[in-house]
């Protein structure tokens, strides 16, 4: 039989986000119209608004060429405006001259991503600097008022893949306030993923990672103490490496923006992210268990510039290229506590979803040995558990063996804790005629999806 699961698991929406790997996050509003600005105070004219060229498909296009399966478009930032037309506010598109007062972005956006089969994810501002201008701001007002909002947003344009709940500026907000809004979520897009912070804490499918670096914690566990997250100015590095006997299944997302600000500045042109940044920080996040949210800020044309979805793209080859090459290929595998035929050792290097390598219950420590036929060059490595089973392992290592005998550690595999979707660990190029995976300690008998040796492809 398959191993039992092990503590807290993950849901539907969890392991499909996790399996999407990178999503992206599209900042685009009135503040894209005011210099210098990303968190505007709420007091910009719609006037300002006017994008002269803008065109959704162009957004997804640049998610197709990266591989990018869903995207998150702010639908109102702190600020306070609306990029769709909402019947609660004059605060919106609709008093703007762009499309003549009569344009919908979030419309255009949910079209492209259909047409383009994108997840289409929105961030709503929890935090509202615009509404809190008002002399009529109460708090039940303005629970009212994003209520309505968000049954807008989750009513007229098909099925949403994650709502964001930004947790900055959003000190005042209660968890009544909250539940309210949870529950019209969970009735009107029951497979949305939540993004939550602080005071919605309790209802968050995914967590901060604790910094906007794009870097995960090592080791980076699935699960927390959910207070861990209301609490967050005090538990930074605690979302950043998770807890490894928290009572919640709530991973880690490492949102990043391509750029140094989340929206766009023309001075900042030269400073889009390289290749190599991108690669080093989908190493440490998706690679560190988490899921990658990677920030473009559509310009004041309302497309994204071609640098960023060069690189981008850049991102994805590199990603493609590297990981499509396992060096394990072929190897003669053999462990010494195989479960079972059905979880044969093998499973691990045969490409396929379904199958697994699990041990024997009463073994939380194991040793599979991968002897190759020919020598080979490797500076990279992946492994990945049965996520779920929720976490079981929790130290592990590799070693090598250059002549087939006498076996060396690869140092940046010395503290390794956490594995969970996905872990991945680089250094200086190694031969080796075999490989051995040596899982150390856990909280239940290991059970893991794939294991590969790497060359990493080589940057642009
Ligand atoms: O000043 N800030 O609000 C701030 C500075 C640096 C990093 C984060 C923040 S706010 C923070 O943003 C997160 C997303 O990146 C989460 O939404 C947190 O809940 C929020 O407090």
């Amino acid at each position: 039989p398959a191993p039992e699961p092990c503590g807290p698991l993950p849901n539907e929406r969890q392991i499909k986000w996790y399996n999407d790997e990178i999503i992206a996050f599209f900042h685009f509003g009135i503040n894209t119209f005011e210099n210098n600005v990303n968190e505007g105070d709420g007091r910009a004219g719609t006037f300002i608004f006017n994008p002269t060229a803008l065109d959704c498909r162009q957004w997804t296009g640049t998610l197709k060429s990266a591989g990018i399966p869903a995207g998150i478009l702010v639908a109102k930032h702190a600020d306070g405006f609306c990029n769709w037309p909402s019947a609660y506010t004059d605060y919106c598109v609709k008093n703007s001259p762009w499309r003549n007062g009569k344009g919908n972005l979030v419309k255009e956006y949910a079209e492209a991503c259909r047409a383009d089969s994108i997840g289409m994810g929105l961030y709503l501002g929890p935090h509202d600097r615009h509404e809190h201008l008002s002399p009529l701001y109460t708090k039940q007002r303005y629970e009212d008022y994003y209520a309505n909002q968000l049954t807008e947003l989750l009513t007229d344009y098909g099925p949403v893949y994650e709502i964001w709940w930004d947790g900055a500026g959003a000190d005042e907000l209660t968890i009544s306030m909250y539940t309210r809004w949870y529950n019209i979520v969970r009735r009107l897009q029951p497979e949305c993923v939540i993004f939550g912070t602080r005071n919605s804490y309790c209802f968050a499918d995914v967590r901060w990672v604790g910094n906007e670096s794009g870097i995960a914690g090592n080791p980076c566990w699935s699960t927390i103490n959910p207070e861990s997250i209301r609490d967050e100015n005090d538990n930074r590095i605690t979302l950043n490496h998770g807890e490894v006997n928290g009572s919640a299944y709530i991973p880690a997302e490492s949102d990043v923006s391509i750029r140094p600000s989340w929206f766009y500045h023309s001075y900042e042109d030269k400073d889009v992210k390289t290749v190599k940044q991108l690669w080093d920080i989908y190493c440490n996040s998706v690679g560190h268990n988490s899921v990658m949210l990677l920030n473009f800020a559509p310009d004041r044309r309302g497309l994204v510039p071609a640098q960023d979805s060069i690189n981008a793209a850049g991102l994805r080859k590199m990603i493609d290229d590297t990981f499509g090459n396992n060096l394990l290929t072929g190897a003669s595998v053999k462990s010494l506590h195989q479960r079972g035929k059905q979880y044969a050792p093998k499973n691990l290097i045969d490409n396929l979803s379904k199958t697994y390598y699990a041990s024997k219950d009463s073994n939380m420590t194991d040793s599979i040995v991968f002897d190759l036929k020919s020598p080979v060059t490797f500076d990279c490595l992946m492994l990945q558990e049965v996520i779920q089973l929720g976490h079981r392992t929790t130290r592990w290592s590799v070693d090598y063996s250059v002549d087939g005998k006498k076996w060396e550690k690869i140092p940046e595999t010395e503290n390794l804790q956490s594995i969970g979707h996905k872990w991945i660990v680089r250094f200086d190029p190694l031969k080796a005629k075999k490989v051995r995976l040596c899982i150390l300690d856990g909280k239940a008998c290991p059970a893991l999806h794939t294991f590969g040796i790497y060359k990493q492809a080589i940057l642009p």
